[in-house]
């Protein structure tokens, strides 16, 4: 017998599973607007993801997502009618970045440890590439660095600690953690502290749990998965592949760029992994 073409369509239908709304997934995470006109040999400089403080030397090896060709397309559609987009600078929200340069290197904050997540530190503007600023914890080596913008909400303002009753884990080496004081703290080291408007916490996340996604599989980032959300902080999302065993289940940031829109992958033509079913793992034992 012929086996039919896996379709999100009859998929939702059959588990009853509604698609995760377009509006939750950010700009990065939704649908592609235009061609992707990387080609295989260019070279740019990227950040080692294992070693978020260093920029490297990268080529592309293999491209795929963007447009299908056959898709409408704004630059070509704009040359077919001589026509001129209005320029992103003119729209309010896209310009309006108010707060991307009241943070400077060398600024003081507070910020969530995100590989010992219980851990709020003392932490220092490292470096910053334009709304994105790496946060590092002083006095610790930089493998626990990450990049972040304004809206996170694993940042605080110098005194948010002791605003809400937390403790503060003093830099490495400090003399006296157990009474860290920033004043002291900021005048020894001639440095600043990040104007509290400059912190601008993004709203939680509206996933909910049963939503269905396409997400890569970070063991074999080729490949995308039909997905669902198992389970939900306020800026965290525990995804499951649909089929496979819960033991591969994991917690990303929602807004996380390897999360998809249903429709993502037959949009830009990248393949999608279906659901594993009983009747696929047999089929493939019996071969
Ligand atoms: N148990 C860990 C904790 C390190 C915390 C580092 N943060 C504060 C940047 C260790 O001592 O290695």
């Amino acid at each position: 017998s012929k086996k039919k073409p896996w379709s999100w369509d009859q998929y939702l239908e059959e588990e009853r599973a509604q698609p995760a709304p377009l509006q939750l997934f950010t700009e990065f995470q939704a649908f592609p607007d235009g061609r992707n006109g990387f080609k295989v040999g260019m070279r740019l400089e990227g950040i080692d993801p294992l070693h978020p403080s260093m920029f490297c030397v990268l080529s592309v090896a293999e491209t795929v997502a963007g447009y299908k060709p056959d898709e409408f397309n704004w630059e070509k559609y704009l040359e077919a009618c001589s026509a001129q987009a209005a320029p992103k600078n003119l729209f309010r929200s896209q310009s309006s970045s108010s707060s991307v340069s009241a943070f400077a290197v060398g600024m003081k904050l507070e910020a969530v440890d995100r590989k010992n997540p219980c851990l709020v530190c003392v932490a220092s503007v490292a470096d910053i590439v334009d709304d994105r600023f790496l946060v590092h914890f002083d006095n610790w080596d930089d493998t626990y660095d990450y990049w972040c913008d304004a809206s996170s909400p694993f940042i605080h303002p110098v005194g948010w600690c002791q605003d809400h009753g937390r403790p503060l884990t003093a830099p490495q080496g400090h003399p006296n953690p157990e009474h860290f004081i920033w004043e002291d703290y900021m005048e020894d080291t001639g440095a600043s502290a990040a104007p509290s408007q400059a912190f601008n916490v993004r709203s939680p996340h509206g996933f909910r749990t049963h939503m269905k996604l396409e997400a890569v599989d970070r063991r074999n980032p080729m490949l995308i998965r039909v997905a669902t959300v198992v389970e939900t902080e306020d800026y965290r999302v525990k995804v499951h592949f649909d089929g496979w065993h819960e033991k591969f289940d994991f917690w990303v940031d929602s807004d996380l760029p390897d999360l998809h829109p249903v429709g993502w992958c037959s949009r830009t033509g990248h393949p999608l992994e279906p659901p594993l079913r009983l009747s696929d793992m047999k089929s493939s034992v019996t071969q």
